[in-house]
């Protein structure tokens, strides 16, 4: 009894490795340029599109998207995550020619991270390999980090969720192994904001010493009205929703969830930055910094209404509210 006691309390708590079937997933990214009409503006992006089939698609000089494509993997399975050598357009001249991508708050060798500054990382093309553990379920961000302050506001991110598998290998409809953090929906809401100069602007120009944002976006649209949401999800009362909120902006940040009649809604966080809380936090307002995240669980009431997630973007000298972005569940 002694010895297969660890084992059945392993079992007990989903913990148990050994039946767990690991994948391996190979991913290749191509770079493209795209254009965004924001609040009547036309500003010109670069960014990710999935090219593992090949170039196909937009082909070399299109089919970027901002956000880029959301990688979904298994604790346990190896990402190999491609930039394909020939994703050369768009970019900047020397020294800040190339493209990278870093797994941002992945656990990861230092030639696997996608800074060009440090050993190992290339910017012509590389793949990058990383493989989560049980523990590590949660959302992180990847993004370009060739002259990052140019390269992210470009638009050169996304999300890698990092999801439980069963014991079958099939993804679980879980934040991790813990059953409470089970849910009936999920939505990815990645916040990003805009300064156009700094679309415009190349190499060392004075202009990245000073930001100034005029488009806040969520998942790459405005959403400026309850009537206009950035992002919509039909759900089905008493049920749950996870919202993974991954933090790409470059300012301050406050996410909330009000009803139709501005009531703030309780949410329970229960991973930060790839980790699962201690305590899970139920709470009805949460800040977001730039480069944290926040995988939350919604439990929908029993009686039917629309509810809006919504972020209040704030400047970061003085927390003074730039804009706010919504989404909106109807159930
Ligand atoms: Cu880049």
């Amino acid at each position: 009894m002694k010895k297969t006691a660890p084992i059945l309390l392993l079992s007990a708590l989903g913990l148990a490795s050994s039946h767990v079937s690991a994948a391996t997933i190979n991913k290749s990214l191509c770079v493209g340029s795209l254009s965004k009409t924001l609040s009547g503006q036309s500003v010109r992006f670069w960014g990710y599109y999935d090219c593992s089939g090949g170039m196909g698609g937009g082909g070399m000089m299109g089919g970027g998207t901002v956000p880029g494509p959301v990688i979904e993997i298994g604790a346990g399975d190896t990402l190999n995550l491609t930039l394909n050598v020939n994703m050369m357009t768009p970019q900047e001249m020397s020294p800040y020619n190339g493209h990278t991508v870093h797994l941002h708050g992945a656990d990861v060798q230092t030639d696997e991270d996608g800074v060009p500054e440090t050993n190992g990382n290339r910017v012509t093309g590389d793949t990058y390999t990383w493989a989560p553990s049980a523990g590590h379920e949660g959302s992180y961000p990847y993004h370009c980090h060739v002259h990052t302050v140019k390269h992210l506001e470009m638009g050169m991110y996304s999300a890698i969720i990092v999801r439980p598998r069963d014991g079958s290998g099939n993804f679980m409809n879980r934040l991790n192994q813990d059953a409470a953090t089970a849910y009936d929906y999920s939505q990815v809401y990645v916040l990003s904001t805009v300064d156009p100069a700094y679309h415009t602007a190349t190499g060392d120009s004075t202009v990245f010493a000073d930001y100034n944002p005029q488009y806040f976006l969520l998942s790459g649209k405005e959403g400026k009205t309850t009537g206009a949401p950035a992002m919509t999800l039909a759900a089905a009362k008493n049920k749950k929703v996870a919202l993974r909120l991954i933090g790409m902006h470059s300012t301050n940040s406050t996410f909330q969830i009000k009803d139709t009649g501005g009531n703030l809604k309780p949410f329970t966080v229960y991973i930060r930055d790839g980790r699962a809380l201690p305590t899970p936090k139920t709470v009805t307002s949460l800040d977001i910094s730039p480069g944290q995240r926040a995988d939350l669980i919604v439990a929908l009431p029993s009686t039917s209404g629309t509810w809006y997630p919504q972020v209040v973007y704030k400047k970061l000298r003085d927390n003074a509210a730039y804009a706010t972005v919504y989404g909106k569940i109807t159930f």
